[in-house]
């Protein structure tokens, strides 16, 4: 393994900012940003597309740190190639009450941060949300003006929770081929090493599932780029890369171990650390030329940019997608609303509340296209679909409803990433007392203040 000095002084200056922020606040998780370095400036410095001068610019490749206790990871990278909303003092204020660094990245609190992320797994689901939205949206603009990847990192705690099956097992039923997940295989959480706990051969649930898999060793930056290289070359399945980590890589005495999952390392520690790694910097202090190179990542895809707005201000669409990106609803939406009023409260229609819900639907998505409905497969029984709507397939994304199956919990997470993804207006139905089942993405929409509709009817009494 060769690794450039350049690349290892880059991926050092995002352990060191997670390692002193952490240390300065006497809380957090420095073992994942130091382990993930490596995998992390692979992905920013040879991949990622995006602007931070421009976060919100809508064919970026999204990011989505789905182990989101390794915050500082995430913060270090906005840092470092230059997103406004993450300037050092916010960095020195990681944890602090009020800051944008609240200690897991939180949506809203800066741009940059694509979804909330904490409850461990969501954000892998969010991402699947994020690709189904990206297949739909390139459907019906063309993939001229819609054509992305969406990455995900995620840990052995994301994977361990049942949310990943669901959303491994849709993302592979769909074939989401642009859905990248670069798992952090370190095979240490909170509790110590992962056997403690779980055996599970990742790589092959995920191939079960209609997975791409590969595995690399997540400190050779050449090896990672290789293997994300295949990854996005391979566009019929998603992708799990397994990157062969050491938690805290770097750290002499606790690299590799449980103990520098969630706590600071310690002065001390931090010390033999700067030895090892050849990084003599004081905390906060990047050196010149390491902060440019990361400067210049941030805004080297400014061609690629201007073109893609060339090609959108060329577009007969273009009114039409900038109205379904910013959620403004489409004019004379009401009008037919109004009418189908007027007729049911003059005949007085008598109609069971879901029945009504969905002639109500009906109405609605006729003139309302990014609507996008779906159910946890009861459609028959909460009625969510509407006469026009044509369904999802792996072979065909030009529809407007989704068969989510039975998976409750995988449907409302993807609903988040497909609302912030942007272009639709997502609603799923199943039953009011699964909301059980869906309740961490449902507390995670309210949160995110997003627009996510719940369509949850009828129960049977002896339901549970
Ligand atoms: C749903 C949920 N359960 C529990 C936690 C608490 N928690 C945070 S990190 C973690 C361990 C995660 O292990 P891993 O993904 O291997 O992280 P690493 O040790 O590699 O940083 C746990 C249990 C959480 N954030 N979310």
């Amino acid at each position: 393994m060769t690794v450039s000095l350049r690349h290892q002084d880059m991926a050092n200056a995002l352990r060191f900012l997670a390692a002193d922020a952490v240390q300065k606040a006497n809380s957090g998780h420095p073992g994942m940003p130091m382990g993930m370095a490596d995998v992390a400036t692979v992905l920013f410095t040879r991949f990622l597309k995006f602007k931070a001068s421009n976060p919100k610019w809508l064919n970026r490749d999204r990011f989505v740190l789905s182990n989101g206790h390794g915050s500082m990871l995430l913060y270090s990278l906005l840092h470092l190639t230059g997103y406004e909303d993450f300037t050092l003092d916010e960095l020195k204020n990681f944890r602090q009450l009020g800051s944008r660094t609240a200690g897991h990245p939180e949506y809203g609190h800066g741009a940059g941060i694509e979804t909330t992320t904490g409850p461990l797994g969501q954000g892998v689901a969010n991402a699947v949300g994020m690709a189904l939205a990206e297949r739909m949206l390139a459907e019906r603009f063309g993939s001229d003006i819609v054509d992305h990847y969406t990455y995900v990192i995620a840990g052995d705690g994301c994977l361990m929770e049942g949310i990943s099956h669901e959303a491994a097992s849709f993302a592979g039923h769909l074939g989401l081929g642009k859905l990248i997940v670069l798992f952090d295989d370190n095979g240490i959480s909170i509790d110590g090493s992962t056997d403690l706990a779980v055996n599970d051969d990742q790589l092959m649930r995920f191939e079960a599932c209609g997975w791409d898999v590969s595995f690399c060793d997540g400190h050779d930056p050449d090896a990672i780029s290789a293997t994300i290289n295949a990854a996005i070359e391979n566009q019929d399945k998603p992708s799990l890369v397994a990157c062969k980590t050491t938690i805290g890589f770097g750290s002499p005495n606790k690299a590799g171990t449980a103990a520098i999952h969630g706590a600071p390392l310690g002065n001390d520690e931090i010390t033999a650390t700067r030895e090892s790694l050849n990084w003599p910097h004081p905390a906060f202090e990047i050196p010149e030329a390491i902060g440019s190179a990361w400067r210049r990542v941030g805004s080297m895809k400014s061609a690629k940019m201007e073109a893609w707005r060339k090609r959108l201000n060329e577009s007969e669409r273009k009114e039409e997608f900038e109205r379904v990106i910013s959620g403004t609803l489409p004019e004379n939406w009401e009008a037919p609303l109004r009418n189908f009023k007027l007729k049911h409260s003059t005949e007085k229609t008598k109609v069971a509340t879901r029945k009504a819900s969905q002639e109500t639907l009906d109405v609605l998505a006729e003139v309302i296209p990014e609507l996008a409905g779906g159910s946890a497969d009861l459609t028959g029984s909460n009625l969510t679909k509407a006469k026009s709507q044509k369904p999802i397939t792996p072979s065909d994304f030009s529809g407007s409803y989704i068969h989510y199956g039975v998976r409750e919990h995988g449907m409302a997470a993807a609903m988040n990433g497909i609302v912030l993804h942007g272009g639709f207006i997502p609603y799923g139905g199943t039953f009011l007392i699964f909301t059980d089942y869906c309740r961490p993405s449902i507390r995670l929409s309210a949160l995110m203040k997003q627009r996510v509709i719940y369509v949850m009817t009828h129960d049977s009494i002896g339901l549970g």
